[in-house]
């Protein structure tokens, strides 16, 4: 059988050489259509253009020059598209940060990709971390947010400054965005995606997805992650469509909204397909089908798909993306959406499986690592040589870290990963930053940590610990990575044992405690430390 075109014919439009001119674009052509709307208020495209290039004034004004990166540390609102564009006009480099970061996540971000400011909303200006990590660094913040409107705000914020700019042109190979992504190593690392890295992918996705500027989209995944950003907010712009914004997903609301029937596309993590499956459940009360529901970020079960089609009315998209690469492969519009597998690669990303040491490749059918290239590949590590030259092939090729292979169709299929990674709602944990949290409490001697499966999350984070002393308790150690770490990164339970399982080079066996943990009566005792 050929596998079924992955992407529809492009509709003539020529490339925009940077997003803003993306944005212009649409802003332009359409300016009283509705780009946002969020909480019951509705901004238009000539709206957020007026506004967002006030912001990049007053950006310039604060001293940021083309090339400087800005960090923003904010939720989901039209403030935050506003202080993103705004970075972009002036030819700047946007830094999103997950707000869940605590202190020592924080300083490492701002630190490392050295920002010139980081802008917050009202509740990152109450955030005690980010100043804290901030003024560590001698790096401002400026809040965004006040009372009245967003230009108002911004004006407030700079003094008598209300000056629009002349726009910094950008192209293709400049420089975007810095996405923070973690790292086997414990630290979280900033991948350098281009304007072209956006666009190329951008077009590709909103073609395959037939996406028109009819389309309105329910977005609740964050826009500091690749998932909301590159696709939810450029697929938006890059199609003049629109959007209803959440804060944040919360099931009720969103089916409400899904239940008012101006949704044509759901994008989603399958966390929240699952969580939605129960709403509907609980309701009994169906919505009108959706145009497109688009799973992605972690594995979707089989079950949870045909769930989703029986009980919504609409059949997911398994899509596979990353931080590196914005969208790789996806399954089709219009032919087979087939359970379990991630489907075939967006137009112009090229995908190969290869032998995750030797980079040659298997043969068909087999599982190796996949790998890939195309103008959608971030340009490197932000200031990491090593990290960056890990992440490829010496042929140039992209090493993703995921485990698959290709089915008899052409379709891609993820079976694990070569990384040491746990993926909880959607969210990335690597252990290796969570046990050394552990082991800096007193009471801890070593840790290991490692994802279970998890019926919400898809894995949760659980670690093993051998105490140092009868002091060690789960409750402690659970707080003591609160307030370190992100709370999505903190452990949900800590099993206390008298040794980890090592083999003869003296690595930690985790599979060993992986079947320990599943068996009925662990050998591992559960929240409290051994007598
Ligand atoms: C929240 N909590 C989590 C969690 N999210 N715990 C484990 N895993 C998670 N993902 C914890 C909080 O720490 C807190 O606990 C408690 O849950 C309640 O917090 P909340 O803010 O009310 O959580 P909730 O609204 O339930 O969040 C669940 C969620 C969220 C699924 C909506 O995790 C989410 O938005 N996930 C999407 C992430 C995403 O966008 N990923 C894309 C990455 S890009 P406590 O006890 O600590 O207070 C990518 C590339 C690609 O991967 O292919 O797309
Ligand atoms: P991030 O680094 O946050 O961008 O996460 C990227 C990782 O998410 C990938 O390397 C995959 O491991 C995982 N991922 C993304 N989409 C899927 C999917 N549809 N199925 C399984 N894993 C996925």
């Amino acid at each position: 059988m050929e596998p079924p075109a992955s992407t529809e014919p492009d509709r003539g439009m020529s490339l925009p050489a940077s997003l803003t001119n993306a944005f212009a674009r649409v802003a332009e052509r359409t300016p009283d259509a509705v780009f946002v709307e969020f909480e019951g208020t509705k901004v238009t495209y000539r709206e957020m253009s007026d506004r967002s290039t006030r912001g990049a004034g007053a950006l310039v004004g604060w001293g940021v020059r083309p090339g400087d990166r800005v960090a923003l540390f904010m939720e989901n609102s039209p403030r935050f598209i506003e202080a993103y564009l705004a970075v972009l006009w002036t030819g700047a480099v946007a830094v999103p940060i997950n707000t869940r970061y605590r202190f020592a996540e924080l300083a490492h971000v701002v630190g490392d990709a050295d920002v010139r400011l980081v802008l917050v909303d009202e509740e990152g200006s109450a955030d005690h971390d980010v100043s804290m990590a901030a003024a560590r660094l001698g790096v401002p913040v400026v809040p965004l947010q006040g009372e009245g409107e967003g230009v108002d705000a911004w004006r407030n914020a700079f003094g008598a400054h209300d000056a629009t700019i002349d726009v910094v042109p950008r192209s293709h190979g400049e420089l975007a965005v810095i996405m923070y992504t973690s790292g086997t190593t414990g630290r979280s690392r900033g991948a350098m995606l281009s304007h072209g890295n956006f666009l190329t992918n951008v077009r590709a996705v909103t073609g395959a997805w037939g996406w028109t500027a009819r389309d309105r989209l329910l977005l609740t995944l964050p826009l500091f992650h690749m998932h909301g950003l590159g696709v939810g907010l450029h697929g938006t712009i890059y199609q003049g469509s629109s959007m209803t914004l959440c804060r944040a997903f919360e099931e009720q609301a969103v089916f409400d909204e899904l239940l008012a029937g101006h949704t044509t596309m759901f994008f989603g993590v399958p966390t929240m397909f699952g969580r939605l499956l129960q709403e509907a459940r609980r309701r009994e009360e169906t919505p009108p089908p959706i145009r497109l529901l688009v799973s992605g970020s972690a594995p979707l079960g089989p079950d949870l798909l045909e769930d989703v089609e029986r009980v919504l009315g609409s059949r997911i998209l398994e899509r596979y993306g990353m931080t590196e690469s914005v969208m790789n492969l996806g399954n089709p519009l219009k032919g087979e959406r087939r359970p379990g597998s991630v489907g075939l690669p967006f137009d112009g990303v090229a995908v190969r499986i290869a032998d995750s040491t030797t980079d040659e490749l298997v043969v068909r059918g087999r599982t190796g690592e996949i790998q890939l290239r195309g103008p959608n590949v971030f340009a490197g590590y932000w200031r990491d040589d090593e990290a960056t030259s890990a992440a490829f092939a010496r042929d140039g090729w992209f090493k993703t870290g995921d485990l698959g292979y290709v089915d008899e169709d052409g379709y891609h299929h993820l079976v694990g990963r070569s990384k040491e990674l746990i993926i909880s709602g959607g969210f990335n944990v690597y252990p290796r930053e969570v046990e050394e949290v552990l082991e800096r409490h007193a009471s801890v001697l070593e840790a290991a940590v490692l994802g279970v499966r998890d019926a919400d999350l898809g894995e949760r984070v659980v670690a093993v610990v051998v105490p140092r002393d009868a002091g060690a308790s789960a409750d402690v150690l659970i707080e003591h990575c609160r307030a370190r770490i992100a709370g999505f990164k903190r452990p949900r339970h800590v099993h206390f044992v008298a040794s980890l399982p090592r083999n003869a080079l003296g690595k930690v066996q985790k599979h060993v405690l992986r079947e320990q943990l599943a068996t009925e009566r662990p050998p591992i005792d559960s929240q409290d430390p051994p007598a």
